[in-house]
């Protein structure tokens, strides 16, 4: 049995939290134990890089350098976790992907996605199997954010920003529906769950669990 790798993207407060543990939860009832990851980071070295990367200090971070940062903490973790667990046919599940950098620096930042393709080519080399795509209204996902401590570096950008990420997740589901599945996650917490739940087990019926 050959593993599989989904990744959990989002905007701020879309609720990638809840929905990790709910997927979890259902990947254990068709009995799969999934190595769980995170990025940027999942590794000792990508961990560091996350701090660089979120540290509200480093304010003068170039959109090129962000971007072969985000690669530098995805390169290792595919060489490191990814990979060797698929080898294994094990299961990951990965709270963001290679879709974040399209959102966030292609999106947000306004990084030629050609680049950003092409990084994913050579420094990665492979694509989810299912992406689950949380989204919410821009500003109502920052409200559910207010309150929740300091900003860090991504955090404190304007909501126009966030906007233009949103629509780039957005453009990316519109162009892979099989792969990228959106889940409207501005209605209450269990309904999202319950979406997710859903798409999630649609995915295990085509993967024959
Ligand atoms: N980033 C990037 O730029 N490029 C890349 O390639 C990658 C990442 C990989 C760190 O990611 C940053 O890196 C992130 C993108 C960037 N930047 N930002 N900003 P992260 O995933 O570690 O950080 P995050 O996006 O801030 O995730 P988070 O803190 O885990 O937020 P969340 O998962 O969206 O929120 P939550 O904790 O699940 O929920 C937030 C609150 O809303 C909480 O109080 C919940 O109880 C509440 N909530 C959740 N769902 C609901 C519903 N349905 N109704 C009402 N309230 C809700």
């Amino acid at each position: 049995m050959s593993g599989r790798l989904i990744t959990l993207e989002g905007g701020e407060g879309a609720g990638k939290s809840t929905a990790m543990a709910t997927i979890r939860a259902v990947l254990a009832e068709a009995g799969i134990d999934p190595v769980c990851t995170r990025e940027p980071g999942g590794t000792a070295l990508g961990e560091a890089i996350r701090a660089l990367l979120l540290d509200a200090r480093q304010a003068g971070m170039a959109a090129e350098t962000e971007l072969l940062l985000m690669f530098a903490s995805r390169a290792q973790l595919v060489r490191e976790v990814v990979r060797p667990a698929l080898a294994r046919g094990q299961w990951v599940l990965s709270d963001r992907f290679t879709d974040a950098s399209f959102a966030y620096q292609g999106g947000g930042r306004g990084v030629d996605t050609g680049c950003i393709a092409e990084l994913e080519r050579w420094a990665v080399g492979l694509k989810p199997d299912l992406t689950l795509l949380l989204d919410v209204d821009v500003e109502q996902g920052l409200a559910r954010m207010r309150g929740r401590g300091e900003p860090d570096r991504i955090e404190s950008e304007a909501v126009e920003f966030f906007q233009r990420v949103r629509s780039a997740y957005r453009r990316r589901a519109e162009a892979e529906p099989e792969r990228v599945r959106l889940v409207d996650a501005s209605r209450p917490e269990a309904e999202v769950q319950a979406a997710l739940r859903a798409e999630l087990v649609r995915f295990l019926r085509e993967c024959g669990r």
